[in-house]
């Protein structure tokens, strides 16, 4: 008999509704949820990917130890008794730092690790701790929290995408992409109705992306340049008297500081710098300024380079200097249905660096040291050196920079345990794997995206296939780790999970949220049970569509989301700066000091001789960072990973297409064949991140016939935005030779 299931797609920020077709326990079709009021049924050729993972038989099902060359399959029990004989045999001899853990992109995809990270977290109580927002999303991390004196993400103010009449992309993809702290299904449609409406869509980018290509304007940028070109938007709103705070007004500190800064980058100042005319500047300022509503959207290209912190700060300096943030069609926070800020310590204001890392002094950011500082606490001998890593739901010797001398690394720790269902590039480095089922078996909710969504909106999945017999969730995984380190390994799940939404329910009890709801109403009234869905429920009840635990009565509780297999739709942005701004001053603080101290640093980059070529990244639409390219259906066709590079740097070099080159930086070389292409900047050349399957040892069968190079063989572990320590993705000088036939 076909059933067909309902869920979110985690393959990208987007949370496109999928619709499965199932049969016994056979996936037979994956198709668009025509009936999710967020994602009107379309979906990309990634969501494939649910049934592919599901059947992959290189997929791990059960948990497995490494034995000499090899592996050998061992029951739970005996994994667990492993693993936490192992870390606590560090802890005991080397103390609480020496175990690091490093948390990948897919965590924020499960709801089980989104609420179970934190408990493992307290109770590792190790300084250790990186995560792959600490590679993507440092600068915005530190910028939103300085400025608007929240804790990520719930202070990152996201397009109106729906509504605005002009887009300004600087260095995002979203075609490719589909949208990254801004959660939006269906994004090829909604930039088409922005062009749709009237409004237009401007993209500065070193390649001509597939965005670029359906924009109205696109511009070369510089690598790196970003911070100058925005700031020079500013310098022109204040030359020419633009400058509108609008629902700003009267909520503003530092606004002559960014003024005098400004005065510092007329566009003639800048232009070269840039690639970008004078000309061009001046009027994509007076456009922006002029356009109804407008929205200034920077991602990866802002963030993970040279200069992520400043450029991140340009971004919102022209939303805000533009009258533009929370505005409808500007940029706007979100009221999501679950803040999970309801269980997070209240306090005003936000701090980095309330320590540093132990080697190179890397400063702390929400908890997290940035990830490039995690080879060198590895390698590096001496009292607080990481000697065992908890890897979950990472591939980081592909995913990070350096990726030799991390692999060194990790090769060296006396204890390795990656929580992944795959052997790979990095688990295969691993002493043991701890496999969760696959995503069609688990339930869960996009907690962490809904609160990055251009609107609001809730749903609930429930597994579609059931897990293995004996199979273990993530959050169980996590839990019951958490126990072990607690000394705590015998005690039964059910006992340490009410522990856990007992802290949880004290949290939310404690934020005042609804006076008189304490900790014993939160708990007997979301009743019996087990896992994330628990907590889940508690922060729907007190979110701002909940039912106040029946105070509101009609209000949304866990139970009424289930009953939308397809979705809610709780409406557009609403307006709501006032609640959102959370800095000592009470203001938004347009001049933190962080910002005003890097100045120097991009004023002597402006004044630099600059590298005759430089390396940036490209997502592909069937890739998904490392991890999907076992999925033949996700991997057949042309070589994805080539090196795009212009037909100027092509002649120079004396190459064409097809050829193979030699590209090399401080840190290591590739080979790699060559793919001409003028929609590259001329200095530039564009290699993908997520290849280079052809590490022994790992067991990616398909992946491996299309194994490619991994490009952060060249990126470098020492080469950072110094502002947040955000490893330098793109703008990694390069050396370019042709590869010996
Ligand atoms: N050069 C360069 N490098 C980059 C980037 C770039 O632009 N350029 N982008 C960076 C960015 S933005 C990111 S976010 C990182 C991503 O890098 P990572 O966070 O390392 O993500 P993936 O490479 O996708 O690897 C995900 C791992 O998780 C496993 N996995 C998948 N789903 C699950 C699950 O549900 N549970 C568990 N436990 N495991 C799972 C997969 O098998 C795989 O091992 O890469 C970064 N690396
Ligand atoms: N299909 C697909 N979708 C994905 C992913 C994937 O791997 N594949 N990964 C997901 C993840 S983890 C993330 S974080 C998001 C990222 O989402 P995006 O940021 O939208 O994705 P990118 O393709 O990295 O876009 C960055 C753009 O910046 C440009 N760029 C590089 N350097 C500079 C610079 O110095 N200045 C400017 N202005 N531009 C520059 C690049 O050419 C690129 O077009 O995508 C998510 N979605
Ligand atoms: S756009 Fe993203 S969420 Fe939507 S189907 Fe593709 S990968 Fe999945
Ligand atoms: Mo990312």
């Amino acid at each position: 008999m076909a059933r067909t299931a309902q869920r979110t797609c985690p393959f990208c920020e987007a949370t496109c509704g999928v619709s499965l077709e199932i049969e016994e326990d056979r996936i037979v079709t994956v198709r668009g949820d025509d009936r999710d009021p967020f994602s009107r049924g379309y979906i990309c050729p990634k969501a494939y990917g649910l049934k592919g993972l599901y059947e992959d038989p290189d997929r791990l099902r059960r948990p497995v130890r490494r034995v000499g060359e090899g592996w050998e399959e061992i029951s739970w029990e005996e994994a667990y008794a492993d693993v936490a004989r192992n870390l606590l045999a560090v802890r005991d001899e080397h103390g609480n730092d020496a175990i690091g853990m490093y948390t990948g992109n897919p965590v924020v995809h499960d709801l089980g690790s989104v609420l179970y990270r934190p408990v493992l977290a307290r109770a590792l109580g190790s300084k250790n701790l990186f995560n792959s927002a600490a590679i993507d999303t440092l600068p915005k991390i530190v910028q939103t929290g300085l400025m608007f004196g929240r804790q990520f993400p719930l202070g990152v103010p996201v397009p109106d995408i729906d509504r605005t009449s002009y887009l300004l992309i600087v260095g995002a993809n979203p075609i490719v992409s589909h949208g990254s702290l801004m959660t939006t299904p269906d994004m090829p449609r909604r930039l088409e109705e922005v062009q749709g409406r009237g409004g237009r869509i401007v993209v500065i980018d070193p390649r001509r992306t597939e965005t670029a290509r359906i924009a109205d304007e696109h511009h070369f940028i510089r690598p790196g340049a970003d911070a100058a070109f925005l700031l020079s938007l500013v310098h022109v709103m204040f030359a020419e008297g633009l400058v509108r705070l609008q629902r700003a007004e009267g909520m503003v500190e530092g606004l002559a500081e960014v003024r005098a800064v400004a005065s510092g980058f007329p566009p003639e100042a800048v232009a070269d710098y840039c690639g970008i005319s004078a000309d061009d500047i001046r009027r994509l300022a007076r456009e922006f300024c002029a356009a109804p509503s407008a929205a200034c959207y920077g991602r990866l290209g802002t963030c993970v380079q040279e200069f992520g912190l400043l450029a991140s700060w340009g971004c919102d300096l022209v939303n805000i200097l533009s009258g533009n943030l929370d505005r409808e069609g500007g940029v706007m926070f979100t009221t999501p249905a679950a803040p999970v800020d309801a269980a997070l310590p209240r306090g005003k204001g936000f701090e980095i660096a309330r320590w540093r890392s132990r080697v190179s002094g890397q400063p702390e950011v929400a908890g997290l040291i940035p990830s490039n500082a995690m080879c060198e606490e590895m390698l590096t001998p001496g009292p607080g050196q990481v000697r065992a890593m908890i890897l979950l739901a990472t591939n980081a010797t592909v995913s990070a920079a350096n990726s030799a001398r991390l692999t060194e690394a990790f090769a060296g720790l006396d204890y390795l345990v990656c929580i992944d269902f795959y052997i790979n590039e990095t688990t295969r480095l691993a002493n043991v794997i701890l496999p969760p089922p696959s995503y069609v078996e688990h339930s869960g909710y996009e907690l962490a995206l809904y609160l990055l969504s251009v609107r609001d909106v809730a749903k609930w999945y429930s597994e579609a296939v059931p897990p293995p017999q004996g199979a273990q969730q993530s959050w169980q995984i996590l839990l019951t780790l958490s126990a072990h380190l607690l000394g705590m390994g015998g005690a039964p799940l059910q006992m340490m999970d009410d522990f856990v939404l007992r802290q949880y329910a004290q949290a939310v009890a404690e934020s005042g949220r609804y006076p008189g709801l304490t900790e014993e109403e939160i708990i007997e009234k979301v009743g019996a049970g087990q896992g994330p869905e628990r907590i889940l429920d508690m922060l729907l009840r007190v979110g701002p569509y909940g039912d106040g635990f029946g105070r509101k009565p009609g209000g949304l509780t866990l139970q009424k989301v289930r009953e939308h297999p397809h979705g809610i739709d709780l409406g557009a942005l609403k307006p709501h700066l006032a609640d959102v701004i959370n800095t000592v001053s009470g203001k938004i603080e347009l001049a933190p000091e962080p910002m005003l101290a890097d100045l120097s640093r991009l004023r002597a980059a402006m004044a630099a001789p600059r590298p005759d070529l430089v390396l940036i990244g490209r997502r592909d639409l069937r890739s998904c960072n490392s991890f999907m390219h076992n999925v033949r259906a996700l991997v057949k066709g042309r070589d994805r990973c080539t090196l795009q590079m212009s037909s100027r740097d092509a002649a120079r070099v004396g190459v064409a297409s097809g050829d193979r080159v030699r590209l090399t930086s401080r840190t290591g070389g590739v080979l790699v064949p060559v793919e001409v292409t003028d929609d590259l900047m001329p200095g530039v050349v564009s290699l993908p991140h997520g290849w280079g399957h052809d590490a022994p040892g790992a067991r990616l069968s398909v992946a491996a016939e299309h194994a490619g190079v991994n490009t952060n063989l060249l990126t470098d572990d020492r080469a950072y935005d110094v502002a947040t320590g955000t490893t330098m993705f793109n703008g990694i000088p390069v050396r370019l030779e042709r590869a010996p036939a």
